[in-house]
């Protein structure tokens, strides 16, 4: 799979927590895109293709012991080669921008520093399902797991991994800030835990810093 630089639209993840925000912030920066004339995919994972769309439904319903980590990883990454081969890749080539709602930082994160999976095997993994493929810009949600978990429950009912347990949360908070720190060029920390209009000016800023755009 080919690298985002080389096509002409531009690739953006959202990443974080539980109820860090990254729907709602995904759909506004998609809206902001389109008001400057930048024709703007949203998107999400697990899902975001047809195939992936039902290999979302195996990973989040059911118990949440319903797979081991290593044959949930191996899920995320089957759906994941299906939605940039169909989707994000086309998308991009044929001009648009494409914003994600979570991408392979997520697996890093929630198998690899929360549920405990070697991060080298999850990187040999990743290279094996998309290749060098990676996002120009990666957008963390950032804020206090308390606060991500009472949103989260204040919005639904808990999916699988929404019931696990607090520690686990923690670790994830940690994983997306040491990812942000090991790849600085790519990744822009935003705060999550401030209101939604301030959350969109802080990631427009970080769109025009990073990648030259601004809003209207
Ligand atoms: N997962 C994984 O383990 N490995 C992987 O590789 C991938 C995923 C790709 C997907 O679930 C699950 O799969 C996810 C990780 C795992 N675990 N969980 N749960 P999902 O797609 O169903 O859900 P999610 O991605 O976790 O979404 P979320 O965390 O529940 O929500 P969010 O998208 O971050 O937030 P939101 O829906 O925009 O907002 C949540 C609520 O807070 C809602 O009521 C909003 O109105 C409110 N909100 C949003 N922003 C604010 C601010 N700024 N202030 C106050 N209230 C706000």
């Amino acid at each position: 799979m080919g690298n985002p630089t080389l096509n002409p639209g531009k690739f953006i993840t959202v990443e974080g927590g539980e109820g860090a925000g990254k729907s709602t912030q995904v759909r506004l920066l998609t809206e902001a895109l389109g008001r400057v004339g930048i024709d703007a995919l949203a998107t999400r994972e697990p899902g975001g293709s047809p195939g992936a769309e039902a290999i979302r439904r195996l990973l989040l319903e059911g118990d949440a012991e319903r797979w081991d980590a290593t044959g949930e990883t191996l899920l995320f990454f089957a759906a994941r080669r299906d939605h940039v081969a169909r989707t994000i890749q086309p998308a991009l080539a044929a001009g648009k921008w494409v914003i994600c709602d979570r991408f392979t930082d997520s697996t890093i994160a929630y198998q690899g520093y929360g549920r405990g999976l070697p991060l080298d095997e999850l990187t040999a993994l990743r290279h094996f399902a998309i290749g060098d493929f990676r996002p120009d810009l990666t957008l963390i949600l950032d804020l206090p797991v308390d606060q991500g978990l009472a949103r989260a429950a204040s919005r639904s009912t808990a999916d699988r991994f929404e019931r696990l347990d607090r520690t686990f949360h923690q670790r994830l908070r940690d994983g997306f800030l040491a990812i942000a720190t090991a790849e600085p060029e790519r990744c822009a920390v935003i705060d999550g835990s401030a209101e939604v209009d301030a959350v969109h000016r802080a990631i427009i800023s970080a769109v025009a810093e990073r990648l030259g755009v601004g809003s209207k």
